[in-house]
């Protein structure tokens, strides 16, 4: 690539890599500031949140370091427990700490009642409950300023035969199409899916085909959630990105990483190469149509191992990395290629930029910004973790670590 007159092709890189930057912002989960287990136990962290104030607070200092994370999602459950009387205490934390309240996500998988199911479950009151619990989300999302309703289900069934399906599919249209009656303009509803687990031979909204059909069933403020740990080994996420793109029907992401199955790692330990094809194709489409899709960027990672406010850091800053990466690819000349089927340069255009080190451009991004140029070391320097693990100690330790 020749470099234009006024600037050299680093300057050009620099240039669209920040603009980039610029319109990345990315939410944060309240559950991965707070102590969360696996199968067979929890390992209490000193310093993880014990309440919202904390997870907000956690929140803030890494929105403080990165400039990129002015939102955190909600668990209704967890964190907004009393409903739509609790949103004025969230809102007033929300403002102490300068992070604002994000996706509000029903919980319609802990109560003892969900054990067959939500808005699938045979039992006509179970149905019931689950959708007014998803209408009260709403409702909270209406009082916090909150865009997106996010909504996962566990339902499914884990033996064959032991459930209809295709009934199942009725109930869920019919419980999405009243969910999405009560929102109001400008809200959205994101469906995720996912394609096992806690289900173990049939999920409901198993995979993006079903997600997509039961938006488009709800109605016309529905689109899609795509959590890149929700598919089987093998799977091209990125057409499914380009689907959704097509369709219009992207609302949001749910980042996080995986080996084998919903394994919730970094964001880009594992595959880094699968992260920037998703982003090349956001911003393919974005070049095609002189406009970004409206998605909602969000983290979906629960550590058990790091450290959470250093793993929610490690994961922005890996976002920012393949986003810029992503941002470099010469558009005009990779369509130019691939009509030309010139498949090696095609190719070689595309994973070029992978290779390009983008990390004195985010620095200089950064000193640009008035921000850390190492958000890592930053915060490592702020004393913050030192002042949580003392505070939050004693509460933690307190803590039960065992399931059984
Ligand atoms: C699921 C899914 C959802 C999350 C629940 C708790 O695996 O990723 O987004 O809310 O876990
Ligand atoms: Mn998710
Ligand atoms: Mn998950």
């Amino acid at each position: 690539m020749p470099p234009l007159q006024g600037g050299t092709m680093k300057d050009q890189q620099a240039e669209k890599a920040g603009k980039a930057l610029d319109q990345l912002q990315i939410e944060l989960p309240s559950w991965g500031f707070a102590n969360t287990g696996t199968r067979f136990g929890k390992f209490i962290q000193a310093a993880a949140a014990t309440s919202i104030e904390e997870k907000f607070s956690d929140a803030g200092q890494v929105h403080a370091v990165t400039g990129a994370c002015p939102t955190l999602a909600l668990h209704v459950l967890w964190d907004v427990p009393e409903g739509v009387p609790g949103a004025a205490n969230v809102k007033r934390i929300s403002e102490k700490y300068g992070v604002r309240a994000g996706a509000i996500n029903p919980n319609v998988f802990q109560d003892q009642e969900y054990k067959y199911g939500s808005l699938g479950n045979p039992d006509v009151a179970i149905r019931r409950k689950a959708l007014e619990h998803i209408r009260e989300s709403i409702g909270i999302a209406a009082a916090l300023g909150s865009r997106d309703i996010s909504l996962w289900f566990a339902d499914g069934s884990n033996y064959p035969g032991s459930q209809s399906m295709r009934r199942r599919i009725e109930y869920f249209e019919d419980g999405l199409k009243e969910a999405h009656a009560s929102l109001i303009p400008g809200q959205r509803m994101l469906v995720e899916y996912k394609p096992f687990e806690p289900a173990f031979y049939h999920t409901d909204i198993a995979d993006w085909g079903m997600a997509l059909l039961l938006a488009k069933a709800a109605g016309p403020q529905a689109t899609v959630l795509v959590d890149t740990g929700h598919h089987y080994a093998a799977q091209n996420i990125e057409q499914i990105v380009a689907w959704l793109l097509h369709q219009g029907m992207i609302g949001g992401f749910h980042f996080n990483d995986r080996r084998y199955a919903d394994d919730d790692l970094t964001l880009g330990s594992i595959d880094p190469y699968q992260v920037f094809r998703i982003f090349h194709e956001l911003h393919a489409y974005a070049a095609e149509k002189g406009k970004a899709a409206d998605i909602a960027f969000m983290i979906d990672q629960s550590h058990n191992l790091k450290g959470k406010i250093e793993a929610a850091i490690q994961t922005v800053v890996t976002a920012q990395e393949l986003f810029a990466k992503a941002a470099l690819v010469d558009h005009g000349r990779l369509s130019g290629l691939q009509k030309d089927c010139s498949i090696v340069d095609a190719e070689e255009c595309l994973r070029g930029a992978f290779w390009i080190d983008v990390r004195p451009m985010i620095r200089e991004w950064r000193r640009g910004r008035g921000l850390p140029e190492d958000p890592m070391k930053a915060f490592r320097e702020s004393g913050y973790l030192e002042k949580i693990t003392r505070e939050r100690h004693d509460k933690n330790m307190g803590a039960i670590s065992t399931y059984a």
